[in-house]
């Protein structure tokens, strides 16, 4: 926590949204079902996943300026790192009914993917690479003039 320039102590936290979505299971196995604006707190545009990553890679190493997410390791696990530009958090996403919600103004990193991991994540726009920044200093910037750090 933080003095804010209101004089209100401001916290400086990283806030991490994440959901247990419903399992329908029965003897033949389980199922989970994702609805845009239901169980997924947006319309969405866009899904897209990432599999075969190699032993020791990371991914991401930027943030968005609009762009809104859910992160859901299907199968296998893997590790998500959120910095706001003050503080960090991880969440290890390690079970399909396990969603984590990433907003745009999070610098982000995908890391300690296991061997056999698919993380699908589901998007709210069309890719746009003017959305991105890649460069930490620009998003520090960003977050100093948006006054946007989550
Ligand atoms: C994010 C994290 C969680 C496309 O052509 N269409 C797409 O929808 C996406 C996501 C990527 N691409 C192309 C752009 C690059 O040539 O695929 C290549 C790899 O993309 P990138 O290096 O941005 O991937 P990651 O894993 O670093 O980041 C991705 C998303 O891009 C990003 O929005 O938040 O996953």
């Amino acid at each position: 926590m933080e003095q804010g320039r209101s004089g209100n102590r401001k916290d400086t936290r990283v806030e991490i949204t994440t959901f247990d979505f419903e399992e329908h299971g029965d003897e033949r196995g389980i199922l989970i079902s994702l609805e845009e604006n239901k169980n997924i707190p947006f319309t969405l545009r866009r899904c897209y996943f990432m599999y075969n990553t190699q032993p020791g890679v990371s991914r991401g190493f930027h943030a968005h300026k609009t762009l809104r997410q859910v992160l859901i390791c299907v199968r296998g696990q893997c590790r998500i790192i959120l910095d706001n530009g003050r503080e960090k958090a991880e969440v290890l996403l390690d079970r399909p009914n396990k969603g984590l919600y990433l907003s745009s103004n999070i610098w982000r990193v995908m890391t300690d993917f296991s061997e056999d991991a698919v993380l699908m994540v589901l998007a709210d726009q069309l890719y746009d690479e003017a959305d991105y920044i890649r460069n930490y200093d620009d998003f520090l910037a960003w977050v100093r003039e948006t006054g946007e750090e989550a």
